[in-house]
C-alpha cells in the first residue's frame, strides 16, 4: 500500500568496511529509488562506538519523502543493504558493515511493529547520528522524545563535556 501523499524520511548511513566513500555514495543514490532526496548532509569520518572493536566509520544522513509505508521503506533500506554487498550472517550486533541504513525518523509517526521501532530508540545516545542529522533536518520533531534533533544534537554535545563531580544539595 502506498501513501496518497509523499512523508519526510530521515535516513542515517554509515560504513566501516571496504570502499567506505564508495558505498555512502552507492546507497545514496539507491535512496532516490524510494521517494525524491531532499537533503543530504556531509560525509564525517567518526570514531567506533560500541562494544566492538572495529575501524572508523564514514557516517551521513538524509532526507527523503517517500510514499512507502514505513515498513515498507524499511524492507527497501535492507534491500539496498544488501544490494551494496553486506551480509548478516555471522556478523556481530554493532560490528563491522559495508553499509548500514537506519530509518531514524518517519515524518512524525510513532511506529512500533515486529522489526521497527521509529523514531530508532536509540538516536538521542548518538553523535554519529545527530550530527549530520542535524544537518539537513535540525528543525525537524522528534514525537518519543518531545525536541528537536538539533536540541538532542545539543544536548548530547554538552553532556559529552561535562562531568558530574558531585551532589546537587
Ligand atoms: N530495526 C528496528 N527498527 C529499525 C529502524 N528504525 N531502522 C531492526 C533500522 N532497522 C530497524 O538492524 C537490525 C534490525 O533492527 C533490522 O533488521 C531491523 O529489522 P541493524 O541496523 O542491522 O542493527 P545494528 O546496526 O547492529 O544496530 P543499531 O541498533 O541500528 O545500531 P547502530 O547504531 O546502527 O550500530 N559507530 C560509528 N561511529 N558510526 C556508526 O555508524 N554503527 C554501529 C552500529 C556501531 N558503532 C558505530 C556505528
Ligand atoms: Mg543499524
Amino acid at each position: 500500500m502506498a501513501r496518497s501523499s509523499p512523508v519526510n524520511a530521515c535516513i542515517a548511513l554509515g560504513s566501516n568496511v571496504g570502499d567506505r566513500l564508495a558505498s555512502i555514495e552507492s546507497a545514496m543514490q539507491a535512496l532516490g529509488q524510494l521517494g525524491e532526496v531532499l537533503a543530504r548532509s556531509t560525509i564525517v569520518e567518526t570514531e567506533p562506538v560500541g562494544p566492538v572493536s572495529q575501524g572508523p566509520f564514514l557516517n551521513a544522513a538524509a532526507i527523503v519523502a517517500t510514499r512507502l509505508e514505513a515498513k515498507q521503506l524499511l524492507l527497501s533500506l535492507l534491500d539496498i543493504e544488501r544490494r551494496l554487498g553486506r551480509d548478516r550472517k555471522n556478523a556481530p550486533r554493532w560490528g563491522p558493515r559495508v553499509i548500514d541504513l537506519d530509518l531514524i525518523l518517519y515524518g512524525e509517526d510513532v511506529v512500533v511493529e515486529e522489526g521497527l521501532t521509529v523514531p530508532h530508540p536509540r538516536m538521542h545516545e548518538r553523535m554519529f547520528v545527530l550530527g549530520p542529522l542535524a544537518e539537513v533536518a535540525g528543525r525537524m520533531r522528534v514525537p518519543t522524545l518531545n525536541a528537536t534533533v538539533a536540541e538532542l544534537r545539543d544536548r548530547l554535545a554538552a553532556a559529552g563535556t561535562s562531568r558530574t563531580v558531585g551532589g546537587s544539595n
